[in-house]
């Protein structure tokens, strides 16, 4: 079921368990980050992890995203004395293939469970969530329905909701064609051009079936059941997510607070990394 080898070793190919200890301390001291791909679900979810720290942190990735491509700065620098970080690719994305993506309208729920699930086979008792865009949606439901679970939970440019507004603004990228070069370099890279364009227009029409239901609905309803202390980032030069998102999350989760990035947009925790780091590493304290 389990299978852990050191980063830059085939995913795939590993079918030995690890020999006991071998498999965190294999790189010198506090830097390793090893990888691994472990059976939750049905699925074979593969995760980065690093530190070595009591506090542990799931890193929740944005639509099409992995740990790699969208935590580098996160899986490098976050205090690994104080934390032990494991960054997660969602079933269809990142080394979690197979399966291919696909959007239900409960793939938000499905990653919600996925991610506890994981964290649980891992055997965490509790966990801290970081969750980005898609991946803070994926994180607030995941408060909502396992409170006890968690510790606390940052998030950023998560909508709890989609409007007309946001409508147009997944049509404007769902042809990757037409992303910039450096947002699409990665996950081209990662995917290959054809899975990478495929997903990308399924995720639209994925998240365009929220409109269909009332309010636009995503997850407000489960907003007022979160119970952790939640700190909720919010980029002012947004492009992809309006304010007033942020501050929906904020009105509606009762123990979470607001903190702007006024030259913030969209990719925030990795344009203004070492902020980032130190908000959130005293945020978790
Ligand atoms: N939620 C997307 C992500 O996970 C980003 C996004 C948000 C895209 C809003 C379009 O209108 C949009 N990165
Ligand atoms: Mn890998």
């Amino acid at each position: 079921m389990f299978s852990e080898f050191t980063l830059g070793m085939p995913c795939r190919g590993s079918r030995e368990p690890p020999s006991p200890g071998a498999c965190h301390h294999l790189l010198s001291g506090s830097t390793s980050v090893n990888s691994a791909r472990v059976a939750v679900n049905g699925v074979h979810l593969h995760y980065q992890r690093t530190g070595e720290g009591e506090h542990a942190i799931l890193l929740l990735p944005g639509m099409l995203g992995s740990g790699e491509t969208d935590f580098g700065p996160q899986i490098k620098n976050l205090n690994k004395k104080l934390f032990t970080v494991v960054a997660w690719d969602p079933r269809g994305y990142g080394h979690s293939r197979p399966p291919d993506r696909d959007f239900p309208v409960d793939f938000f729920e499905r990653d919600a469970k996925d991610a506890i699930d994981l964290m649980k086979t891992l055997k965490f008792k509790q966990v801290s969530l970081l969750g980005w865009s898609d991946g803070g949606i994926t994180a607030l439901i995941a408060a909502a329905k396992y409170p006890s679970y968690i510790r606390k939970m940052v998030i950023w440019g998560a909508n709890a909701y989609v409007t007309d507004e946001d409508e147009m603004i997944y049509q404007g990228i769902r042809d990757v064609s037409k992303w910039s070069e450096r947002t699409r370099k990665p996950l081209e890279t990662l995917y290959g051009y054809d899975y990478f364009a495929k997903t990308c227009e399924k995720w639209v029409d994925g998240i365009k079936q929220f409109k269909l239901l009332p309010d636009g609905n995503i997850c407000r309803h489960l907003l007022p059941l979160v119970q952790c202390p939640t700190l909720i980032v919010h980029g002012e030069k947004d492009p992809l997510v309006p304010r007033f998102h942020a501050d929906f999350i904020h009105k509606h989760v009762r123990e979470s607070r607001l903190h702007l990035m006024p030259e913030g947009k969209h990719n925030l925790h990795l344009r203004f990394a070492n902020e980032f780091n130190k908000l959130v590493e005293d945020f978790l304290q």
